[in-house]
Parts: structure tokens; C-alpha cells; sequence
């Protein structure tokens, strides 16, 4: 493997101070349904549209790469591998220049490559997570039932391989691969689980569970939510991190109600609704430890009258007038 293209890359870049970065992940490698990479480009053309692309940076992340090893405990893992190596050292280098990097991409397996490259800019951090999602995305290949990439995120970042819930028995070639997937950037165990703060979480299998219970993971459910007066839900869960020196805010588009929004691989009903979206990131993006946002999982294949994708659109529009 030669990453030498992007070690050039991330030399010569320089920073433009005052501007939003956005660096786009086009790629839907990880997840089970083909299309999440068509949301990039879909939420790209919209703010194209509405003249807020001009005053933005904007980088893709590419690799020259197809194909890889595969297998049925972790689909695609060697190109999902190489993706989150090049976010990795674009999400460093743009911390490094001093940007609050907002992430578009196509699926949630690309956030494992983001958390590394916060920690390789970074590596004394404390980075609290919050991650608006239905899902735990806590798998391993030893506990996923898919093998789906974008189900193991957090767990390659947190280092954990679950094997008290052991499902399957992974071939070697497999671990070797996920081994070298939690040391991406050159460290494992990148997060703790008392960092980490789920909302809307509410589509979990039973290994998840466990390391849930295990760990006392925290998660804001929909109903806490709302319970909860609008203006202390953004109190709540930053108090939680308040030993965490940096934030990375990560919002799965499948943390909408599914009821009202088609537009990702896995919708889940009774989730958050676009305005709670929007004032509840807005909240938490004015604090000055937020380090880096991101937007994936909509796919406009799936999306009906491309109401999933204006929801998020408006989501993504609003984030980056806070963060200016
Ligand atoms: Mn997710």
C-alpha cells in the first residue's frame, strides 16, 4: 500500500483562514445499499444553487483504488480502508490549518477515518463524540450479522472487538484487515465509550447492547429529547463531555423519523425531526470545542420527492452559517 500521493497532498495545501471546509466523501463503499454517494453530490448542487458555495472550500477526498479484499464478515474492507486513510490525513491537515472541517459523506464507515485524523492533529485530545444516529454502528466482524462496514465505526475507533458477544468466526485475512482498520492513523483505541454520547439512538442488536451496558454508554432518546425544555438539550449533552477538550458531532441522516424521511439506507421510525435537527446541532456547533462536523447516509436513490434531501440540505445550510 503507497499513500504517498496524499502525504504530497497534505504538504502542499495551504489554509485559507475565515472560510468554511468542506471536505466531500463521495464514496458509499461501506454501507448495504448502493446510492449514499449520489447525496454528496445532491447536497453539493443545492448549495450551488443558493450562492453559499462561493464562499466555501471545498476538497474531495479520492482515492486511486477499486476492488480489495472483501469478505462477508467485512464487506469491502480493504477499499473502505484506504478511503478512511485519505480522510484521516485531509481531516488532519485541515485541523491542523486551524478549520472546523464540516464533512459531507456518502456513508458513516468514513467517520472512522475522521476521528483519526482529529487524533492524529491532535493526539493529546480528549475527543467526545456525539453521534445523532439510529444506529450504535458498535459492530465488529466477529459480532455483525451484515458485515456492513458503515455498522462498525465507533467500534473500530473505540479499539473493541466484543468478543463476549461473539457471532462469527472471522478468517484471518479478515482480522488482519481489521486490525490495521482500528489503527488507522497510526494509534488504536482513538476514543473512550464514557466519551461518547448517542441521540437518537433506537435500532440496536443485542451485541451492541451489551457493550452499551457494558461501558454506560450515554444515549438521549427521542423521548428525552423532547422532554427535555429546547434550550437545555445542547446543555445536557456537552455537560456530559465536559471532560473531553475537543467534539466531533456526527449526524447520520437515519436519525430522522422514518416516517417522514425515505432518503437513507435504514430508516427507523419515531426519530428526530428536521427543526429539532437543526436548533439542536445549532446549539451545540457554538461551542468552541467543537472540532469537526459531519453530514452522510442520505441517499437520493431511495429519497421520495427529494424531501430527505432538502430536510438535510437545510440541516447542512444552517450548520455552516453557525460555524462561519
Ligand atoms: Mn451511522
Amino acid at each position: 500500500m503507497c499513500y504517498q500521493h496524499y502525504f504530497e497532498k497534505w504538504n502542499s495545501t495551504n489554509c485559507i483562514n475565515g472560510t468554511n471546509l468542506i471536505i466531500t466523501v463521495r464514496y458509499d463503499t461501506g454501507a448495504r445499499f448502493r446510492g449514499s454517494d449520489q447525496g454528496v453530490t445532491a447536497l453539493l448542487d443545492l448549495s450551488k444553487k443558493s450562492g453559499i458555495s462561493a464562499n466555501l472550500e471545498m476538497r474531495d477526498c479520492i482515492i486511486s483504488f477499486d476492488g480489495g479484499f472483501t469478505s462477508v464478515y467485512a464487506r469491502n474492507i480493504e477499499k473502505v480502508l484506504h478511503i478512511c486513510e485519505a480522510v484521516c490525513l485531509e481531516v488532519c491537515e485541515s485541523v491542523l490549518s486551524g478549520h472546523i472541517p464540516i464533512l459531507i459523506s456518502g456513508d458513516h464507515s468514513s467517520a472512522t477515518g475522521t476521528i483519526a485524523g482529529i487524533k492524529k492533529a491532535k493526539p493529546e485530545s480528549r475527543l467526545g463524540i456525539i453521534w445523532i444516529d439510529a444506529h450504535a454502528d458498535l459492530h465488529s466482524p466477529f459480532t455483525s450479522y451484515s458485515g456492513h462496514m458503515h455498522g462498525m465505526t465507533l467500534a473500530a475507533s473505540l479499539g473493541v472487538d466484543n468478543i463476549a458477544s461473539v457471532l462469527r468466526n472471522p478468517d484471518q485475512i479478515t482480522l488482519d484487515f481489521w486490525h490495521c482498520f482500528k489503527h488507522i492513523g497510526g494509534m488504536s483505541e482513538k476514543i473512550k465509550p464514557s466519551d461518547i454520547v448517542y441521540v437518537t439512538l433506537r435500532d440496536l442488536e443485542k451485541q451492541e447492547a451489551h457493550l452499551i451496558d457494558k461501558y454506560g454508554i450515554r444515549n438521549i432518546t427521542t423521548k428525552e429529547l423532547r422532554d427535555t425544555e429546547e434550550a437545555d438539550i445542547g446543555t445536557l449533552i456537552l455537560e456530559h463531555l465536559n471532560d473531553c477538550t475537543d467534539i466531533y458531532l456526527s449526524f447520520d441522516t437515519d436519525s430522522l423519523d422514518g416516517a417522514i424521511s425515505k432518503g437513507t439506507g435504514l430508516p427507523v421510525d419515531n426519530g428526530i425531526l428536521p427543526k429539532e435537527a437543526e436548533t439542536l446541532i445549532g446549539m451545540i456547533l457554538k461551542d468552541p470545542k467543537v472540532i469537526c462536523f459531519e453530514i452522510t447516509e442520505l441517499n437520493p436513490k431511495l429519497d421520495i420527492n427529494h424531501a430527505t434531501t432538502n430536510m438535510v440540505y437545510q440541516i447542512l445550510e444552517k450548520a455552516i452559517a453557525v460555524l462561519k
